[in-house]
């Protein structure tokens, strides 16, 4: 696809900034991908979607949902496979499936939470909006402990969704969760082991399944991969891959919410401090040969928080915290779209309706207005394109500069691209530039990088900006993606793709920039 470029718009915009921005030398980056990650999947940024709205984000064969049909494609444009989806969550663990039932039906408590989705065949049609190229991971019910509707639900993805798009299969939703609620108080990793054991392997015979279908893990805050690796999870040959949960702040209750704020969130060592804490489950999936993902997240449990999660701000919170991932080796992320359940905790801030951090509302709604992506979606597409198409790319993050802590800058190794150097640079510029700053505030915070040492004299290099009036912008119109902006899921506005200026680019406050060499 030929996209028109555009670059006087921007680059007079740097040279304003420049005056007042202090110029920085990168730390040197080597040729080669030397302590990079492993080959980065183009499905990086995937998607869990709560089990019980993925008719609300896909609709169904003859009304799909337009606006989610749309993002997709803007990501396979560029990824040239569509992400990951996993349908799941909390409702999984009470979902029954019924060959008679329609779509689904809910079962709801007075204050609105849900304690049984029965679903039919039609409720794959909402599958049918998301890219042929997507692989689903498909959960089923574990909660119940009841094996027969695990098995149902197993055996009627494979009808409906076919074995071949199916990623895995994985037996529940946070089982650390269940001991005192689903299972008796003591229940330990070992049960969980023991269980995943036993049904995984059942199954695998009773369906006919392939060896090594199963996610097994999906914790989200006791218990772990290499604890369930020790307890002997690998000793049947079912284990596909391993998955745990991470959520970095909350609203399940006051006091994590008081901390739950815009500054603390976009923060590049907080955000690197929290998932590195993942390094040992990672390697530890590494040292059996299997994948490690983070099968569902997002910055702030309990369904996020407004005028946190729903602004620009979340956009830079996701570029860092997916980019990171990668360069610690997690090969995908799936980010949690969903609705607040009244079960995640009787403490907790939001009341039912979408969530404050999902990436996109797929329905109008009184509460969130019309239907549109939110301003993060940006986000989605400065990580697909760093990350590319190839298969073959690694990703690094540069050590940090004393002096600009919340500079995270990542060098992406691309052989398809380039064969000695990097062919990818992502700058993230972390510091806070609210929309209400004034310009000398915004000038204050703008910062000038040398690239002058990694190009060659016929580099056409081209720079891609992720930007927005501010950190707490919640207008989706106002976040752009090299000049445009995402809000009905089409490209809006001229694209804008800028030249260097003398080797140096201009990175604002709560902006980041993607640099092509
Ligand atoms: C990631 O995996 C690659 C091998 O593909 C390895 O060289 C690198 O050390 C790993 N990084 C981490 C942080 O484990
Ligand atoms: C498809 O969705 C439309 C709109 O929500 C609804 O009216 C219709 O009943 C659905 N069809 C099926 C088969 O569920
Ligand atoms: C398990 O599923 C059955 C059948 O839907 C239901 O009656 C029962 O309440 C469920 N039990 C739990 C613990 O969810
Ligand atoms: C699978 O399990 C069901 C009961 O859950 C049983 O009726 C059926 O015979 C089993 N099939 C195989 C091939 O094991
Ligand atoms: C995160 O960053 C802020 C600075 O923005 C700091 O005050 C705070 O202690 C950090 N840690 C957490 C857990 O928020
Ligand atoms: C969020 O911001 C809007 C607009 O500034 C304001 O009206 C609303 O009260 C804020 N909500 C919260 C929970 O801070
Ligand atoms: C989105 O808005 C643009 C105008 O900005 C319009 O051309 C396009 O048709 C719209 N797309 C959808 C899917 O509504
Ligand atoms: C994240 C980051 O490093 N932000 C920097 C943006 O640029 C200004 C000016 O150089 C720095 O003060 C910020 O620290």
């Amino acid at each position: 696809m030929l996209v028109p470029r555009i670059t006087c718009a921007v680059i007079s915009l740097a040279v304003a900034f420049a005056n007042a921005a202090q110029t920085l030398d990168l730390p040197l980056i080597s040729a080669e991908p030397r302590d990079a990650s492993q080959p980065l999947d183009p499905r990086l940024a995937s998607f869990s979607i709560e089990f019980s709205y993925l008719t609300s984000f896909g609709g169904n064969k003859s009304a799909p949902n337009v606006l989610t049909k749309e993002l997709m494609q803007r990501l396979v444009e560029r990824a040239g496979v569509g992400p990951d989806i996993r349908p799941g969550g909390i409702t999984i663990d009470s979902s029954v499936f019924s060959p008679s039932a329609p779509a689904q039906i809910l079962d709801e408590s007075s204050s609105g939470g849900i304690f049984r989705t029965t679903f039919g065949p039609a409720w794959y049609e909402s599958l049918g909006v998301f890219p042929d190229s997507s692989p689903i991971v498909v959960t089923v019910n574990l909660g119940n402990n009841t094996i027969e509707l695990a098995r149902d639900e197993i055996q009627a993805a494979i009808e409906h969704i076919g074995l071949d798009r199916i990623r895995a299969f994985e037996l529940g939703n946070e089982p650390d969760h269940y001991p005192g609620g689903s299972r008796p108080r003591g229940w330990s990793e070992a049960d969980y082991t023991a269980q995943y054991l036993g049904w995984s392997t059942f199954l695998t015979r009773n369906l006919s399944l392939p060896s090594h279908m199963f996610q097994a893990g999906g914790m989200v805050e006791s218990w772990s991969t290499k604890e369930i690796i020790e307890m002997g999870v690998e000793s049947t040959g079912t284990v596909k891959l391993y998955a745990q949960h991470t959520y970095q702040y909350s609203t399940c209750d006051p006091a994590r919410n008081a901390i739950a704020t815009l500054t603390n969130l976009i923060n590049h060592q907080n955000i690197t401090a929290y998932l590195s804490e993942w390094k040992p489950q990672v390697a530890a999936a590494q040292s059996v040969g299997k994948e490690f993902v983070v099968g569902e997240y997002n910055s702030v449990s309990c369904s996020g928080k407004q005028n946190v999660t729903n602004t620009f701000g979340q956009a830079l919170w996701l570029a860092d915290t997916i980019l990171f991932a990668g360069s610690m080796n997690i090969s995908r992320m799936y980010l949690h779209q969903g609705a607040t359940l009244v079960f995640q905790s009787s403490q907790q801030t939001n009341s039912p309706g979408f969530s404050w951090y999902d990436l996109w509302y797929p329905i109008p709604t009184d509460r969130y207005g019309s239907a549109r992506a939110a301003p993060s979606f940006v986000a989605y597409l400065l990580i697909v394109e760093a990350v590319g198409s190839s298969q073959e790319s690694r990703i690094a993050l540069l050590p940090s500069i004393a002096s600009n802590p919340q500079l995270a800058v990542y060098a992406i190794w691309d052989p398809a691209v380039r064969s000695s150097g990097p062919a990818r640079l992502v700058i993230l510029n972390l510091s806070t530039r609210l929309a209400s700053s004034s310009q000398d505030d915004q000038d204050a915070v703008a910062v000038t990088v040398d690239l002058n040492p990694y190009i060659r004299a016929d580099n056409d290099v081209k720079v891609k900006r992720m930007s927005s009036v501010g950190l707490d912008s919640t207008d989706s119109a106002a976040a752009t993606w090299a000049g445009q902006s995402y809000e009905n899921g089409t490209a809006s506005g001229v694209e804008v793709v800028e030249s260097l200026e003398e080797g140096k680019v201009t990175v604002q406050g709560s902006e980041g920039v993607l640099v092509f060499f």
